[in-house]
């Protein structure tokens, strides 16, 4: 029987609404659903891959644990017993486990639900999660400022009549920390009305072509530019915090002391951005009209991850745009996360070898490699990872697989034999996406409008196959019991999605949700939310917190440091990809090689390379051999190479991808290059040499 069945896409944070036909199992066409309040009938070309993940002949169906170097198939509860039973014994021998996360959890309610008490039965003081090479920046600032981390501030693109991406190319990305299905006719829509969009970045992106103007900036160093960018409000009369005045701390103050030590002209010099240009974005920005600035990963990614993050709130604040229609706003979501759990954490303990701070119970991917190879007290010797592909994800990926390669026990929660997974002694795989429910606990709170939307799943679940909210539901006590301690009874994460949700402001029930297939809409973001949500001790803004505050000395060093010579690397998407999966897809992976590295004809010139020639590049931590494409979309000494490639990775099996595997840029980045106040890897601006192979 044929059926149609709506669902929010789980890919990526722009949560589209889908219209799934199928007959039995089969999966007959995807597209987008018209009626979605949110989405509004957009789609991207990934959303149809999900039928070829779900019918992938690579993706595991059952358990599997290595021996030697093949997999042989096992039972749930014999690789239960004997993972417990390995874990034991490590534990008893004083090995340490502990706990990675990757991004896909973050489109997986239920599994939230279940990861803390994973967490509790492996005995982990910090996990380590796909936040610190991506947002952890951001969510530090909110719960410095606003006094809880997913207080996020959501462009109100709809509304506003200027805005500034820095770092960010949301028609690759289809948006970030920033839930903007259909971003394109939004962008559209405000150019429409007579509104701008301008693009700061190092590459001329995507986005960057669509916009009314671009301009390029040096790798790593917005810090700057931002800085400018206040100056030069300062400097032209336009600070106007306007009606937040009475919401700002005596940090305000401070921060403005602190900023006038800087010199708007080197600030500008050091950007790379001419300081008449800064003058210019300042004039639109404080016109008193609606107006947001917005970094996103080329600004979080960076040694200065986190005063880029400040300084763009800042920003926001002096033009009296933070909380305002056609600003930055503040969410009145149906779960809210914000009121439901505590603020976050930072400093409580540091990680064994480097001392990083925690940051929200987290330590930096950066250091998972050297708390595996340091011998002594603590060292990890149990890994589980859960939907992650640290191997290709992390800064110096290289040294991470060598890393996995020699630990006692590890155990992944994933579908494929991947870069990571391949190093796993068993691989526990969830059932296909459609087998599952969805809920988009951790996006919906981002997104342009209030909205709420609860998918069930589209196909029954095979038997014997389980969700992976079962499977780490179940793995956790496998480990406690082996291990003599005692977990709550599981509970459906149904149950406590409905409990959110009742507990939350809106006192909505799941059933009421479920009542709307198509979303519920909650309406547009209101004006003046924030005093309400603010969660610091006293309903102000913390304008100036300490640390950020301190790390402008950083800034000013490096400021005063002489440029150091070569080419800077960055990063980049493709709406045909998604981070380092959904390659075996052969729909997404029609179409010419994207893994090339972009450089400038004149960098190319001087080095003697040709079109399509293949070079090597080289960091300080490894070298990759790849072609290059010579195009003066990226700006002369930045070369660009995408990231979540390099499937050719002995043992992977994923035989779609491996026609195209690609070279991973993060056997380049640098796990030594990080923001040393949040521990978010400074993934942007690896400095490299590229010779002619
Ligand atoms: N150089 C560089 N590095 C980067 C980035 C960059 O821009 N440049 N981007 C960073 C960012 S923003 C992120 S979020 C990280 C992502 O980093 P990770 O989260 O570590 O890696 P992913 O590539 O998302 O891999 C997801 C894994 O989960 C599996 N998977 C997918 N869906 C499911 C599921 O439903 N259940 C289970 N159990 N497994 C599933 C896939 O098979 C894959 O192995 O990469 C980061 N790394
Ligand atoms: N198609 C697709 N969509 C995705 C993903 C995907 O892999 N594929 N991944 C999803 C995930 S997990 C995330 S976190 C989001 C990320 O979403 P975005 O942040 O929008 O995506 P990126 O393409 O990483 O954009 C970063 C931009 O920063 C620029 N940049 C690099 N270095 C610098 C710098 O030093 N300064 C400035 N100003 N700019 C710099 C890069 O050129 C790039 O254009 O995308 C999500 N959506
Ligand atoms: S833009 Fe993102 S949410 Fe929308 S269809 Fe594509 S992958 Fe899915
Ligand atoms: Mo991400």
């Amino acid at each position: 029987m044929r059926r149609v069945h709506t669902r929010t896409c789980h890919l990526c944070e722009a949560n589209c609404g889908l219209l799934i036909e199928t007959e039995g199992r089969t999966v007959l066409s995807i597209k987008g659903d018209p009626d979605n309040p949110l989405s509004r009938g957009h789609i991207c070309p990934k959303a149809t891959a999900i039928a070829d993940l779900q019918d992938d002949p690579d993706r595991l169906r059952t358990p599997v644990k290595r021996v030697g170097e093949d997999w042989v198939e096992i039972g749930w509860d014999e690789a239960y017993a004997e993972i417990g039973a390995r874990f034991a014994a490590l534990r008893a021998a004083g090995g340490a486990a502990t706990l990675y996360v990757g991004n896909p959890n973050a489109h997986n309610y239920a599994t939230s639900t279940q990861t803390p008490l994973l967490k509790r039965a492996l005995g982990c003081q910090g996990i380590y999660s796909a936040s610190t090479v991506d947002q952890i920046p951001h969510q530090l600032v909110q719960m410095w400022m606003y006094g809880h981390n997913a207080l996020f501030p959501i462009p109100d693109i709809d509304r506003t009549q200027m805005m500034l991406i820095v770092g960010g190319n949301p028609l690759a990305s289809n948006g970030s920390v920033w839930t903007v299905p259909d971003v394109k006719k939004r962008i559209e829509a405000l150019q429409a009305r007579g509104g701008k969009l301008v693009v700061v970045d190092p590459r001329r992106t995507e986005t960057a072509k669509i916009a009314d103007a671009h301009h390029f900036i040096r790798p790593g160093m917005d810090a700057a530019f931002f800085v400018a960018l206040l100056l030069a409000l300062d400097e032209g009369g336009l600070v106007r915090p306007g009606r937040l005045a009475p919401m700002l701390d005596d940090g305000w103050d401070a921060a403005w002391s602190a900023l006038r030590g800087f010199d708007l002209e080197a600030c500008a010099a050091a950007s790379g951005i001419a300081a008449d240009t800064i003058r210019g974005l300042a004039a639109e920005l404080g016109s008193g009209a609606p107006a947001i600035v917005y970094g996103r990963m080329g600004v979080s990614v960076a040694a200065f991850g986190s005063l880029n993050q400040w300084l763009i709130q800042l920003l926001n604040i002096a033009t009296g745009n933070l909380d305002r229609e056609g600003g930055a706003m503040f969410s009145q979501p149906a779960v809210d996360i914000v009121g439901g759990s505590g603020p976050g954490t930072y400093g409580r303990f540091a990680s064994r070898v480097s001392g990083h701070p925690e940051v929200i119970g987290e330590f930096p991917v950066a250091t998972l490699a050297e708390e595996i190879l340091t011998p002594g007290e603590g060292q990890i010797r149990a890994l589980v990872t859960v939907a992650g592909n640290p191997v290709l994800s992390n800064p110096d990926g290289g040294l991470l697989d060598r890393a996995l390669a020699g630990l006692d026990l590890m155990v992944s929660v994933d579908m494929y034999v991947t870069a990571t997974t391949r190093h796993a002694h068993y691989i526990l795989p969830p059932c296909g996406p459609l087998e599952k429910d969805h809920y988009p606990l951790f996006l919906a709170p981002i997104a342009v409008r209030n909205f709420a939307n609860y998918s069930p799943p589209v196909l029954e679940m095979t038997p014997g196959a389980k969700a992976d909210w079962e499977i780490v539901a179940e793995l956790a006590r496998a480990l406690a019991g082996a291990t003599g301690q005692t977990l709550p009874n599981i509970r459906p994460p149904r149950e406590t999605l409905d409990a959110m949700l009742q507990r939350s402001p809106r006192g909505l029930t799941l059933a009421e949700v479920e009542a709307h297939p198509h979303g519920l809409d909650l309406g547009a973001l209101e004006a003046g939310a924030l005093p309400a949500r603010l969660r610091t001790a006293n309903k102000r803004i913390a304008c100036a917190p300490e640390k950020l505050l301190a790390d402008l000395d950083r800034l000013a060093a490096a400021l005063a440091a002489p440029p150091e010579p070569g080419l800077r690397l960055i990063g980049r998407r493709h709406v045909r990809n998604n981070n380092s999966w959904l390659h075996n897809s052969r729909r997404l992976l029609k179409g010419p090689d994207r893994c090339t590295l972009m450089i400038h004809p004149d960098d190319a010139a001087a080095r003697g390379i040709g079109a399509g020639a293949t070079v090597r590049v080289r960091s300080r931590v490894g070298e990759v051999s790849v072609a290059v494409e010579i195009t003066d979309d990226v700006m002369p000494g930045v070369v660009s190479l995408p990231h979540g490639f390099g499937h050719g990775r002995k043992g992977v099996k994923l035989s779609v991808a491996a026609e195209k595997p690609g070279v991973s840029i993060n056997d380049l980045t640098d796990r030594a290059r990080l923001d040393p106040v949040s521990g978010n890897a400074a993934l942007t601006g690896t400095p490299v040499e590229v010779e002619a192979a």
